[in-house]
Order: structure tokens, then sequence, then C-alpha cells
């Protein structure tokens, strides 16, 4: 297969939720390589790691992700795809502690202090994975103390906040003081059910996003300023 042709195939696998060739989902691939094999197959066939990650996995995520926030695909689609990226992951991941395949930047991510819910928070660590970046995710009920030191730990690094109760997106104002008094210049994006773009205005977080998508999006445009 042309390197173009196998790239191609990864970018649909990804976006398709293609993990492997066991892989019975989705039905119609069933039988056929997925990406894990693919990623194999082009390692071994001298693809630039690189290349696998923007054009394979980034794709499809970017594919993915773009039907979600259309409401053209669901959760367990996007969860899916994840799966599949992930199974590459594993593959490239020598190739990016050698310094073979490099990451956008670091994107430290958590729910934040008292709040439990985590599943929209790792969607967004996916997709924010599937762009490419480096993601430090601190998990959930995540004190203001635990983001600063992460920040500390990570310079250059952007941050995410998730809350998906109104009794806790309160904490994200305390915890966006306390990573801009140590870091003025970290972004810091906010996200969750019950948020608004008003409320991220007044806690002076820098973006709001109501999906995983906007905060990728939101992360290109920042490394591009
Ligand atoms: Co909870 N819960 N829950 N719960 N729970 C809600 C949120 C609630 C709306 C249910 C209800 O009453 N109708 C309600 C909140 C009401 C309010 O605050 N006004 C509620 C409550 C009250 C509670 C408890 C207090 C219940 C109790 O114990 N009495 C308790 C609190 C525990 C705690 O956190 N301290 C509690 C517990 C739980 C479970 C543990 C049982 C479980 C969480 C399991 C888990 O996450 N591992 C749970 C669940 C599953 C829910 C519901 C049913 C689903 C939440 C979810 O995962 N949605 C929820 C009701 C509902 O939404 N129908 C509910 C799917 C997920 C993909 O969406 O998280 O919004 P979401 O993420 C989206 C976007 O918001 C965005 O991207 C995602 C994909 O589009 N996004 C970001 C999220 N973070 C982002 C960050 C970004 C950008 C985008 O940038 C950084």
């Amino acid at each position: 297969m042309a390197d173009n042709d196998i790239l191609a195939r990864i970018a649909l696998c990804t976006e398709r939720g293609k993990i492997n060739n066991a892989a019975p989902y989705p039905p119609d691939l069933k039988g056929e390589d997925g990406v894990d094999e693919l990623t194999e197959k082009a390692l071994n066939d001298g693809v630039d790691p690189n290349d696998i990650l923007t054009q394979g996995f980034m794709e499809g995520m970017g594919r993915v992700g773009k039907k979600f926030s259309k409401n053209e695909v669901f959760v367990p689609d996007l969860l899916m795809a994840a799966k599949a990226m992930t199974a590459g992951m594993i593959r490239l991941k020598p190739h990016f502690e050698s310094g073979a395949a490099k990451h956008k930047g670091t994107f430290v991510i958590g729910t934040v202090r008292g709040d439990l819910h985590d599943i929209g928070k790792n969607l967004v660590r996916m997709m924010v994975e599937g762009g490419g970046w480096q993601v430090i995710d601190l998990g959930v009920d995540t004190s203001p103390e635990k983001f600063v030191e992460a920040v500390k730990e990570h310079p250059g690094c952007a941050v995410g906040l998730s809350a998906l109760l109104t009794t806790t997106m309160v904490n994200m104002e305390e915890t966006v003081k306390a990573i801009k008094a140590v870091s003025p210049s970290t972004p810091v994006i906010v996200g969750g059910a019950p948020l608004t773009q008003e409320f991220c205005d007044k806690i002076g977080a820098d973006a709001y996003s109501a999906d995983p998508q906007g905060a990728l999006d939101y992360l290109a445009d920042y490394t591009a300023a």
C-alpha cells in the first residue's frame, strides 16, 4: 500500500472506531485490518510517525469530532474512535519517547474540586490527544493546588477545567485565580453542561467550549497566534 493510501485508511479506521482486525465493530469493516495493524504496517514500511499522527489519527479524530459537534454522531461513536486511536498511539509511543515524533504542546485537564463526573472530561482528553497534544489528566475532584502544581511542572502548558454540577462550577473561579496567580499567560479553557460563555467571562477564564472539538479548535488557534 502506498504511504498516502495507508494513512487514509488509518484516518478512516480512526473515524469509524475500527480498533483491530479481530474487532467486530463497525460491522461493515469486520475482518479487515484496524488502526492497530495499519499503524504497525505503516511504521514497518518507514512512514514518518508524525504523518501517522497528523494524517492518520488527527485526521480521523478531527472528522468524528466535527460530526459530534453537529450531532451527526454521538458519544459512543466518539468513544470508539478514541479507543481505535489509543490502539495506534500505543504503537507510536516509542517514537514520541525517542523524539522522532513531536507533540503540539501539553494540555493539563481535570474535573474541578468536589466533582466526580469524568465522562465529558475524558472525551475532551481523548479529542485533544487525537489532536496531537500530550495530555496530563489530573482526574476528578482536583484541587486548585493540584492544578497549580501541574502548571509549574509543565511550563507553557494549557489547562482545561470541567464541571458538571452547579455546586462545583463555582470552584472553577478559585482554580482559575490560583493558576493565573502563578502563571498569568497560561490559557485556561472551561467546559461542562452547566457552563456558559457568560460564566467563563465572569471567572476570568480564557475560553469556554460546549464540546471537545471547540476546546481543540481553541488550542489550535492559540498555538497559531
Ligand atoms: Co450526576 N448529575 N450526580 N452522576 N449526572 C448530573 C450532572 C445531573 C444534571 C443529573 C440531574 O439531576 N438531572 C445533576 C446535576 C444537577 C446540577 O448541578 N444542577 C447531577 C447530580 C445532582 C449528581 C449527584 C449530586 C447525585 C447525588 O449523589 N445526589 C452526584 C454528585 C457526585 C459528585 O460529583 N460529587 C452525581 C453522581 C453521578 C455519578 C457518579 C452517578 C455519574 C458520573 C459518572 C462519571 O462521570 N464517571 C453521574 C452521571 C453519569 C450524570 C449524568 C446522568 C450524565 C453526565 C454525563 O456524563 N453526560 C448527568 C445528567 C445528564 O447529563 N443527563 C448528571 C455525558 C457527557 C458526555 O456530557 O459531561 O456534559 P458532559 O460533557 C460534554 C460537554 O459538557 C463538554 O464535552 C462533553 C461532550 O460534549 N465538556 C467540555 C465537558 N467538560 C468539558 C471541558 C472542556 C470543554 C468541553 O474544556 C476543558
